[in-house]
């Protein structure tokens, strides 16, 4: 584990091949009952790059009308999220340091034009529960900064089963993934990143 900044911890390499495969698996059949959908921005409408999905009690989303939010149903499909696999409460026991598990899973599916920009997360009630985040497929080139959006950033590239641990003083920290290095993995069948992003949303 290498300390980045303040409650920032990185993980590189923390899936082998083999995990990381059997977690594709189990994401493809998230995506099966529950299918990647296009969010989009508050109040704007604008599309995001990224497609999306959830698995969990809670699922983050966002549209036009309401704007970011965790709900227990697909917006699309209005059913109940696919339950998190157990390799992935099993990660979060290991790294999240935290004594409840996660409520949500949020599948972020980047093309390889995809990106996010920096932002905090912060629409959970609960910012004592880290943010633990796998990486899966493509590399990519991954911002964060500190608390302030106009902070000093610092870039590192990610690469499949590598995670990353937003805790404590990190927790809210501005962060965003400026590209996606298409080819660089060959675990998914097209060139794509996947990225899993564990997080408690209720207070304790
Ligand atoms: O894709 C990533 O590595 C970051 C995703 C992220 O920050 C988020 O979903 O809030
Ligand atoms: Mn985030």
């Amino acid at each position: 584990m290498l300390l980045l900044a303040p409650g920032i911890r990185y993980y590189p390499d923390h899936f082998d091949a083999d995990q990381q495969s059997a977690l594709v698996e189990e994401i493809r059949a998230v995506v099966a009952q529950a299918p990647l959908y296009v969010p989009a921005m508050p109040k704007t409408g604008k599309e995001m790059s990224v497609r999306m999905t959830n698995c969990g009690a809670l699922g983050w989303v966002t549209d036009k009308e309401l704007g970011y939010r965790y709900q227990a149903l697909h917006p699309v499909t209005h059913n109940p999220w696919p339950a998190i696999p157990q390799r992935l409460l099993a990660l979060w026991e290991e790294v999240g340091n935290y004594p409840q598990p996660p409520e949500a899973c949020l599948v972020n599916f980047y093309s390889d034009t995809a990106k996010m920009g920096q932002h905090q997360d912060r629409d959970e009630q609960n910012f004592q529960a880290p943010v633990v985040s796998v990486s899966l497929g493509d590399a990519c080139l991954f911002r964060f900064g500190g608390t302030k959006r106009n902070d000093k950033t610092q870039s590192i590239r990610l690469s499949s089963g590598d995670v990353i641990v937003l805790g404590g003083e990190g927790r809210l920290a501005f962060h965003g993934v400026d590209r996606i290095y298409p080819g660089t993995s060959t675990l998914l069948k097209s060139t794509a990143r996947i990225n899993l992003t564990l997080r408690r949303v209720t207070a304790s």
